[in-house]
Formats: structure tokens, C-alpha cells, sequence
């Protein structure tokens, strides 16, 4: 496996030291759902990490069909899921603390664990990411998920920066969806008619977003000339149990029985507020 190559003397990028996250903050990120936040990385930083994402979806994203030739979905992004398992600089990327612990925070719990990683790369000239929210897919037995959306550059609207349904985790429509041309088709109407704000904003270079895995979201199509770049992981509650699967995406090959703690190999502890005693 690749290592990070440094010059002898050269400092590593950071990706552990503390980046402060206030009580308001908190406060907005449990009103919302959602949070946006600025200057978490550096660009040496993404630039160094971004390399090896790259290298790594490049060689491993399958579908090789030409863009009009695939359904909605397949339009929306290429993604390659657990490049920590495949890279050491990957891996050094996904455990750093740094965002493991803002996500800690904003959570409000003891700690998290990886759940997953994925990069999730639009092609230029690839279609819009249709509204929807990641917990239908997940058999966890509480809301404590979050994914970190993390570009590895400045992402301008039209590129398809991530976009959010303001306080739509609290909403029960849609909920039964899969990601589709249909959750988009009927997201689009309940979220108009639940009268929720949405917030389509540009991302600076180092800026990153955080959401609950029940909060509705979608990005518009990238009609720029160059791929949006984007690494996420995806966190769970340190104590987060597995719940019986509630549909046909949630049963694939878990290594712990539901109701346990899922404390497998796979779902490392990534930041702790305090060792357990
Ligand atoms: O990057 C995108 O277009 C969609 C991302 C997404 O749905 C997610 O990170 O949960």
C-alpha cells in the first residue's frame, strides 16, 4: 500500500488538531440538521489526501458507460466506497481527529465510529443527485449518523455543491424512499408544501459540510468542464446498535447481530471524549 510520501523534515498535514465548535453551533446543527463549516482543511492538506482519492476512484469507478447512456442515478456521481481499507494514506485521512471530533460534538455523544468511507466524484457534464436521506439505507437503531461531505476544492454551484432541505430531518414524508427519479419527483413537492428553507450554497476550498442521516439533501448537475471532487465519511454513535433491517437495502453482510453494538473491525473507534473506564 501507498504511504504519504513527506519531505524529511516537513511537517504532516493536519488532521488532528481541534477545530472549536461553539454551544450555538451545536444548537444550529441539531435545529437544522445540517451544518456548514469553513476553513476545516487546508489546501496542502486536501491537495495531499485528494491525490490518492483520486488515484484510487479513477482506477476503481466500474461504470465506463458513457453518461446518457445511464439511468438517474448513475449519472448523478461515480463512488467507491472504503478506500481506508485500501490505501494507508486514505486510512490516515479518514482517522484523523479533527473532523472525527466536531462531528463528536454535534452529535453529543461519547464518541464515534467509522461507518463507512465513500468518494463521490460528478463528472463533468454529470446529471443532479435526487433529493433524498441516507437512513433508509442504514439498519442503525438511532438517528446519531452524520456524514462529513468533504471537496477537495472550492465548489461553485455549478458544479453541484451539496444542497439541504433546512430541518427536514424532522418531517415523516419520504422517508419509505428510495434514491430516484421518484424521490426527487416527490421530495420536490412535500419539501415545497412543509414550506422548509432550502440552502443552495457555493463551497470555499476547506470547507466542509455535516449531516444528519435523516436530513433530505441533493445537488444539481455539474455543467462545468472539471470533475467535483468530493471524499465523505460517514460517522456513527461510538455505542450505535444494529437495528433489524426495515427494507431490502438494509441486510447485506453485517458482522453483528442486531441489538449489539457495532463493534467490528470494519467500524473502528475514531474519536473518544474519554476512554471508557
Ligand atoms: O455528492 C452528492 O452529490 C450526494 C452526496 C450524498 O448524498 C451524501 O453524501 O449523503
Amino acid at each position: 500500500m501507498a504511504v504519504l510520501a513527506r519531505e524529511p523534515g516537513s511537517a504532516a498535514p493536519d488532521i488532528d488538531s481541534e477545530y472549536g465548535i461553539s454551544a450555538e453551533q451545536v444548537a444550529r446543527f441539531r435545529q437544522d440538521g445540517y451544518i456548514k463549516l469553513k476553513g476545516v482543511f487546508s489546501r496542502e492538506t486536501l491537495d495531499a489526501y485528494g491525490r490518492e482519492i483520486t488515484r484510487l476512484v479513477l482506477e476503481q469507478s466500474r461504470d465506463t458507460r458513457p453518461l446518457e447512456e445511464r439511468n438517474t442515478y448513475g449519472k448523478a456521481f461515480l463512488q467507491v466506497i472504503n478506500l481506508w481499507r485500501q490505501s494507508d494514506i486514505v486510512r490516515e485521512f479518514v482517522s484523523g481527529r479533527r473532523l472525527a471530533r466536531i462531528v463528536t460534538e454535534l452529535l453529543q455523544t461519547e464518541g464515534v465510529r467509522l461507518f463507512h468511507d465513500q468518494a463521490l466524484y460528478k463528472e463533468s457534464g454529470g446529471g443532479y443527485t435526487p433529493w433524498h436521506m441516507d437512513q433508509f439505507y442504514w439498519p442503525l437503531a438511532t438517528d446519531r449518523v452524520a456524514t462529513a461531505w468533504v471537496p477537495l476544492h472550492a465548489v461553485p454551484i455549478a458544479q453541484g455543491p451539496l444542497m439541504f432541505s433546512v430541518g427536514s430531518q424532522r418531517i415523516r414524508t419520504g422517508r419509505d424512499l428510495e434514491i430516484s427519479d421518484e424521490s426527487e419527483r416527490t421530495m420536490n413537492e412535500r419539501l415545497k408544501l412543509s414550506n422548509l428553507p432550502v440552502d443552495e450554497t457555493p463551497f470555499d476550498l476547506g470547507e466542509v459540510s455535516i449531516h444528519l442521516g435523516r436530513t433530505f439533501h441533493r445537488a444539481g448537475p455539474n455543467t462545468t468542464q472539471r470533475p467535483r471532487e468530493v471524499m465523505t465519511i460517514i460517522y456513527m454513535d461510538r455505542d450505535m446498535r444494529l437495528a433489524a433491517p426495515r427494507n431490502k437495502h438494509q441486510g447485506d453482510n453485517w458482522n453483528t447481530k442486531v441489538g449489539d453494538i457495532i463493534a467490528s473491525p470494519l467500524n473502528p473507534i475514531l474519536y473518544e471524549r474519554r476512554a471508557p473506564a
